[in-house]
């Protein structure tokens, strides 16, 4: 997958590209991990959006804890017209997205002689499933990933259904970088080049925050008696248990980092959530 460099020229034209966009458009869909609503966010896009009609739509959410998706939803329905749990991969959301979108555009025209069609604009960090749920909504393969901000383009607008329509190319917003926990949790979900970090690293930043959170979750499934007093140890024990080990007994550590890693961000560990509304901890 392609990924972008955000240097400050770069924000600046993506932040005039989406603006631009914006005046097109009646509803923004504002797309998050709903294992990190938090960190998933860009920075300005409140300012960016503040007098559209917004849905926040908490994508891979069969990836996150249910309860916790459930607190997330009532908390960001303060700041949006409506807040949707979504799997943009099997489809399922997509009906209550488009009875949402339905709802905004017959309060729009009502008592309106001329009906205008309601325009939408998919928004989000990049790998937060912007072009999976554009893929969903229009039912054809091809939308592209990696798509570049700052290319000048023709529009072009999708049908959805009577009088809803959706711009093809959805607006990259980039990630915030300041703060490092939210750096970290979007590698751990795989929204950052595993090559701009040591893999090891990051997995035993991740076995920390898991060792803390869901203990169980990671004995169980790695077999281990209890975890280690280090999150070193814990990952020399889930190696041990895997028996990714390299000549003369020495711990594979690269092979663990790597499948603690993808059975995290596969969901194969559990349905985990890494931030929770109204605490700054996790
Ligand atoms: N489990 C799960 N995976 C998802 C979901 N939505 C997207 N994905 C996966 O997440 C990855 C990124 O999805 P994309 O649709 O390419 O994300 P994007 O926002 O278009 O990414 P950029 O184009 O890089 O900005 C892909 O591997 C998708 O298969 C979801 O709801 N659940
Ligand atoms: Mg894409």
């Amino acid at each position: 997958m392609e990924r972008i460099n955000w240097y400050p020229g770069h924000m600046k034209k993506t932040r005039e590209l989406i603006a631009s966009n914006l005046k097109l458009v009646d509803v923004v869909c504002e797309l998050l991990d709903a294992r990190i609503p938090l960190s998933s966010r860009n920075p300005i896009i409140g300012e960016l959006i503040a007098n559209k009609k917004k849905i926040i739509v908490l994508n891979k959410s069969d990836l996150a804890d249910p309860a916790v998706t459930k607190l997330w939803k009532k908390h960001f329905l303060s700041e949006a017209d409506d807040v949707l749990m979504m799997n943009s991969l099997k489809g399922s959301g997509i009906k209550e997205l488009m009875r949402s979108l339905e709802r905004i555009r017959d309060n729009r025209n009502e008592g309106q002689v001329r009906k205008r069609p309601l325009r939408l604009m998919i928004a989000g960090v990049p790998n937060v499933g912007k072009s999976s749920l554009i893929n969903r909504l229009t039912g054809k393969k091809g939308a592209k990933t990696g798509n570049k901000p700052g290319v000048t383009r023709g529009k072009q607008w999708l049908n959805l259904g009577p009088d809803i329509q959706l711009l093809d190319t959805p607006g990259i917003l980039w990630p915030k970088f300041e703060d490092p926990q939210t750096g970290l949790n979007l590698a751990f979900c795989g929204s950052v080049k595993d090559e701009t970090m040591d893999l090891s690293d990051l997995a035993l930043a991740l076995i920390a925050v898991l060792s803390e959170m869901h203990a169980p979750l990671l004995t169980d499934r790695y077999r281990l008696a209890t975890l280690g007093s280090t999150p070193i140890e814990t990952m020399e024990a889930i190696a041990e248990s895997r028996g990714y080990l390299l000549s003369r007994g020495r711990i594979d550590y690269e092979r663990t980092a790597r499948t603690v890693l993808d059975e995290f961000r596969s969901g194969i560990l559990g349905k985990i959530t890494l931030e929770f509304p109204d605490t700054d901890q996790h």
